[in-house]
């Protein structure tokens, strides 16, 4: 049998959800042991200040990663709206490599596009903007200058900003453009998509320049339950932890 490939994201791991560590690492104990690769794909932490902030929950997933990299298993970060400011240093620790967004892989011959998902969210015109402004490099070497509980300050505010905001945006909004992704896989012929970030596990179809194209939304994790999907030589399936995998 094929070690199959794994994805999973919006993990946000925090010492405030004891409950999806524990998950999380049974994960990494269990199926993960079985895979070929693994693609976390985004806001694997709660949020991210800077490879310097190093508490023992970063050192315990850094340290977990790493097993399993020495154990065979291929490890793939690609950055969220949270924790976009995770370095190569911090990658290095996990034995993981950092992936840009979007990435394109070939999963047993199928070609999948793989996304945070959060650049999709096009009707967020406030997001948008926020992440035009982060996302600048000087602008995120000025912030990682900064002195660590400062860049903890910040981001409290921020969190506490986006939480307000959201109370304010319809779901629409903050759900995925479907023009935007119409126009992301159509600069990716014959690419199926993989994303997170909405926390609305489905499986959705799209017409692409005529021809259906597959678009699988992964979960996001919490108080222990979640769940990934994993890609083999009979295609893909969605996998639950700790919930039925019922989902699209
Ligand atoms: O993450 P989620 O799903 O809850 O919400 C997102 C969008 N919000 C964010 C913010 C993050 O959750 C928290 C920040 C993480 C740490 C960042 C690292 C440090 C960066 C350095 C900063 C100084 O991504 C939310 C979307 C939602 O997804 C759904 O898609 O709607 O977006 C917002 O709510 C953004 C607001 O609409 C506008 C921005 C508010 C913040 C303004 C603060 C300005 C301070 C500038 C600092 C110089
Ligand atoms: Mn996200």
């Amino acid at each position: 049998m094929t070690r199959p490939i794994l994805f999973a994201s919006d993990l946000h791991l925090s010492d405030g959800d004891p409950k999806t560590v524990e998950a999380f690492l049974a994960f990494l104990h269990g199926p993960a042991r079985h895979a070929t690769a693994l693609y976390l794909l985004g806001d694997l932490f709660e949020y991210w200040a800077g490879d310097d902030d190093d508490d023992a929950l970063t050192q315990e997933i850094a340290g977990e990663l790493k097993q399993l990299a020495d154990h065979g298993v291929a490890i793939y970060l690609m950055h969220g709206n949270r924790d976009f400011l995770l370095g190569k240093d911090y990658a290095h620790r996990a034995g993981a490599t950092l992936l840009p967004d979007p990435t394109v892989i070939d999963a047993y011959g199928r070609p999948l596009l793989l996304s945070h998902g959060d650049q999709l969210c096009t009707d967020d015109a406030p997001y948008q903007q926020f992440r035009q402004m982060v996302r600048q490099p000087a602008w995120q070497a000025a912030f990682l200058a900064r002195p660590l509980a400062e860049r903890k300050a910040e981001i409290a505010r921020i969190r506490a900003a986006s939480e307000a905001a959201k109370q304010v945006k319809t779901s629409e909004i903050m759900d995925v453009n479907s023009y935007a992704v119409g126009r992301l896989l159509a600069s990716y012929p014959g690419a199926h998509l993989v994303h997170g970030h909405t926390h609305r596990p489905a499986h959705h179809q799209h017409e692409v320049q005529h021809a259906l194209r597959q678009r699988w939304v992964l979960p996001d994790w919490y108080a222990g339950v979640g769940g990934y999907l994993e890609a083999g030589e009979n295609g893909l399936t969605y996998r639950g932890i700790n919930q039925e995998a019922a989902w699209g």
